[in-house]
């Protein structure tokens, strides 16, 4: 296949954020320039990228910025970050169950952790440490297990008892009259969260800086292959010729890829979100309980936001539901019983797109050009940067990179799934 260009061709240099410039704007009351320009569509691009969150975002990035591939279109039918990216609950980890699953994680929390010095851009990282609570002896015994794969890959993890549980959240009902007595948890000091939209659009703006075209409103109605090659896309906004296509979609991403003839082993399940008001801080750690089917996290601005397992259906609703929120509230108070005055302020869901063993599919697919950056199900969101880096590798040398080289499509011919359900935040 004819690779894309290498011409560097940069954007508009991006304004170089510091204390002394907010100082010097909030004196002056000079206006920020945008982070990225509105631009027509070209009529050829080097990469199209279709999906514009963190993953279609941080593909665009790297290909320009470590592999000078700059020619590239990042096309989203909605704004950027509106879906999968902009409705996580941006929980970050890397305490999976499978060895290639616990290192390529771990590789994403590498970048995450350099992101605001690398984009030049307050993403808000906070390191909270991360609790996987296990109310019985199967859960137990699956903790031990990812804590002993953890520590062989180098991932801080370990399995504490109650009173240790309760000296880091001292909210949370460790008694043995409560209906699922917690017995201990997989404790991952390195987990914390993340500003999600600040992920967005650190990566949108550091991508258009380096000459990314950034198309918002855009949606794809169709993909041209000729003889098994990728010829170019079909848009609302007009047709694009390119030899290569990146599906990064996630909750779509099926859709999307039989525009081009590849069926992918995908259903879009909706997972449901809440966020309750504001409240004085209390709650370093995110907590999460597979038993009680969910997981909470205090943001810094006070609230709490609390995320359950995906709806039992497939569906493409973006919509939150009053079982979900009666559910929430029932298994929160559960856990924390001093919660029970406080007051939800908003529910909603993303897709998200489940592969049948929980891991991401990534890679080319059989027509040539076409390449796949999917089957997030519940993970996409911590592992935009470090798929988004391999990807634009991938993309750039033709060669799959030894860490996503166990994600390829055709483990699912070839009888080697990577299974990951042990490592949800909670049972689906
Ligand atoms: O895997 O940590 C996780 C998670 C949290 C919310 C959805 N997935």
């Amino acid at each position: 296949m004819g690779r894309p260009g290498f011409g560097r061709r940069y954007g508009e240099r991006p304004v170089r954020y510091s204390a002394a410039g907010l100082v010097s704007r909030g004196l002056t009351h000079r206006d920020w320039t945008p982070m990225w320009r509105r631009h027509d569509l070209k009529p050829r691009y080097d990469v199209v990228i279709i999906g514009g969150g963190v993953h279609g975002l941080a593909a665009a990035y790297y290909l320009a910025a470590n592999h000078g591939i700059s020619n590239v279109a990042v096309l989203d039918k909605g704004y950027i970050g509106g879906g999968g990216s902009g409705r996580n609950t941006a929980i970050l980890r890397s305490n999976y169950l499978t060895p290639e699953g616990v290192r390529f994680y771990e590789r994403s929390m590498e970048l995450y952790r350099g992101l605001a010095a690398d984009l030049n851009f307050n993403v808000m990282f906070a390191r909270r440490g991360h609790l996987t609570l296990a109310h019985n002896d199967g859960s137990l015994r699956t903790m031990r297990w990812r804590a002993e794969v953890n520590k062989l890959q180098g991932v801080d993890s370990d399995v504490i008892g109650p009173d240790e549980i309760k000296r880091l959240v001292p909210y949370l009902d460790v008694s043995a009259q409560a209906r699922y007595p917690i017995l201990g948890a997989l404790y991952h000091p390195p987990g914390g969260i993340i500003r999600h939209d600040a992920v967005v659009w650190g990566y949108a703006r550091a991508a258009a800086a380096q000459g990314v075209h950034i198309h918002q409103d855009t949606e794809v109605t169709g993909i041209d292959t000729e003889g098994g090659t990728v010829r170019g896309v079909r848009t609302t906004k007009g047709d694009i010729a390119t030899p290569v296509v990146l599906n990064a979609t996630a909750g779509w991403s099926t859709l999307v890829a039989a525009m081009a003839g590849v069926r992918l082993p995908i259903q879009t399940f909706p997972l449901q979100a809440a966020v309750t008001e504001p409240v004085r801080p209390f709650l370093h750690a995110v907590i999460v309980s597979g038993t009680l089917h969910v997981y909470v996290s205090q943001t810094d601005r006070g609230e709490l936001v609390f995320g359950a397992s995906v709806d039992p259906f497939a569906s493409y609703s973006t919509r939150g539901t009053l079982e979900f929120a009666e559910g929430l509230a029932t298994h929160v108070i559960e856990l924390m019983p001093a919660l029970s005055k406080v007051r939800l302020l908003r529910q909603w869901s993303g897709l998200c797109d489940m592969t049948p063993d929980f891991s991401p599919v990534m890679g080319g697919t059989e027509v040539e050009g076409f390449y796949v950056d999917v089957g997030w199900g519940t993970y996409g969101f911590k592992a935009g940067p470090v798929s988004g880096r391999r990807m634009a590798e991938l993309i750039h040398t033709g060669k799959t990179p030894d860490l996503i080289r166990p994600f390829s499509i055709t483990r699912f011919y070839e009888n080697r799934l990577v299974g990951e359900k042990a490592a949800a935040a909670v049972s689906h």
